[in-house]
């Protein structure tokens, strides 16, 4: 028996079932992973005990040798992985992130261009409800009706109209590549400062399969546990020229003190996407959603934009089945397959019950799953959403889904 299960049965039981759920089903949520066992172990260590206010060399607590180094390799391998001047790699989450580099280059009601989140942006995007709506005057481009994808002329006209200071690049929910370069032009073309959010195509900029912001943009931020497969949090990228206050705002700017266990986890992570391994990985994912994608397209299934070239896909699932995106949600979850409800495009519907799903490879791929697999994956989704009554089937479903995670085990089990 583990000390955890003696000392807190309630608990342990929740963590065991939650296991259970990881291992026996198919994680399609576009923005889980799993992370190896060595980062598990880093964010389960001693260093969850430590206090370490400030940075490396520069600590307001005693004691911080230790964790000075793992910082310091932190620091080092994602300038390695990303070829970025500066990097902090503190932020507690990707919104913390976001908002540090707001606070480093933005005053109070200043104007800022980005994505609408019902187009695929993100909260810290200018949602209204978001700090960043809140303090900023965001104005919010959209993408196109007809394609599906950026419409960087009104990126440029809003640009021209508001003459913003910043200008938010990245998505939450797009399944196409983001044009980096046309964003710096845009930005350059108005003297605005461009800031690219890749937290959901960070692994894929580290294997080498999508354009790597850190070449044009001044500020690029990320979270560590997407398709970069590290432990969940934010970090900072930028120019050397912005290093000094990209740190003070992030530390004592908007936290205290950084969580050591999970910046050891960042620099295990940091590690295995320097490895060959994890360019294939990269490769995979991408080729993972081509297949999947076009197995539900010949189920007669609707994407938005017509496919995907990264690691997601969004499914039009009111257009296509005449179901709402939370009743997809709940048939797919009976069956043992994990999504999340999303708002479309132009959707008519409200945010609790949208027209879509998201759908993405990321984690599936880290369990070993290819083309085989996504073909039969898309043939469960179709099967199940086209009969959304019938409970046998997806019972049977369930039971394939199990059968299939039996052959390929999570990250932490191989
Ligand atoms: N909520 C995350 C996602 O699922 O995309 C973004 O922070």
């Amino acid at each position: 028996m583990s000390i955890l299960q003696s000392q807190d049965p309630a608990v342990f039981a929740s963590i065991q079932s939650e296991e259970v759920r990881q291992r026996s089903g198919l994680e399609l949520i576009a923005s889980e992973n799993y992370t190896s066992r060595a980062v598990m172990e880093a964010c389960g260590s001693v260093l969850t005990n430590k206090y370490a206010e400030g940075y490396p060399g520069r600590r307001y607590y005693g004691g911080c040798v230790h964790v000075d180094t793992a910082e310091s390799i932190a620091i080092d391998r994602a300038k390695q992985l990303f070829g970025t001047e500066a990097v902090n790699v503190q932020p507690h989450s990707g919104s913390q992130a976001n908002t540090a580099v707001y606070l480093s280059c933005l005053e109070h009601g200043d104007k800022v261009l980005g994505l609408d989140l019902a187009h695929g942006g993100h909260l810290t995007h200018g949602m209204h409800l978001n700090v960043s709506g809140i303090l900023y005057d965001f104005v919010s481009y959209g993408v196109d009706p007809e394609t599906h994808r950026l419409d960087l002329d009104q990126v440029s006209r809003l640009a021209k109209e508001h003459q913003p200071k910043l200008i938010v690049a990245g998505a939450s929910a797009y399944p196409r590549e983001i044009p980096h370069e046309e964003f710096a032009q845009i930005a350059e073309d108005v003297g605005a400062k461009l800031f690219v959010d890749m937290a959901h195509y960070a692994g894929l900029v580290a294997a080498g399969v999508h354009h790597n912001p850190v070449e044009c943009a001044d500020f690029v931020t990320t979270t560590t546990h997407k398709t970069l497969r590290g432990p969940r949090g934010g970090m900072v990228l930028c120019k050397e020229e912005y290093a000094k206050s990209i740190n003070r705002s992030v530390f004592p700017g908007l936290q205290g003190g950084p969580l050591m266990h999970i910046i050891a986890g960042k620099a295990i992570c940091f590690g295995e996407a320097l490895t060959d391994d994890f360019k294939a990985y990269g490769q995979q994912v991408v080729d993972n959603a081509r297949t999947l994608a076009d197995s539900l397209i010949s189920g007669g299934v609707t994407l938005v934009s017509g496919g995907t070239d990264n690691h997601l896909m969004l499914v039009n699932v009111f257009a296509s089945l005449g179901i709402g995106g939370r009743t997809a949600e709940e048939i797919l979850d009976r069956c043992g397959i994990t999504t999340n409800k999303n708002m479309l495009p132009f959707d008519q519907r409200k945010p609790n019950d949208p027209s879509g799903v998201r759908i993405g490879t990321p984690a599936l791929t880290s369990r070993g799953m290819g083309s085989d697999e996504m073909k039969s994956v898309g043939n469960w989704i179709v099967s199940a959403l086209k009969n959304p009554e019938d409970e046998a089937l997806h019972q049977s479903i369930q039971q394939d889904v199990n059968a299939l995670c039996e052959q390929f085990p999570v990250p932490a089990d191989q």
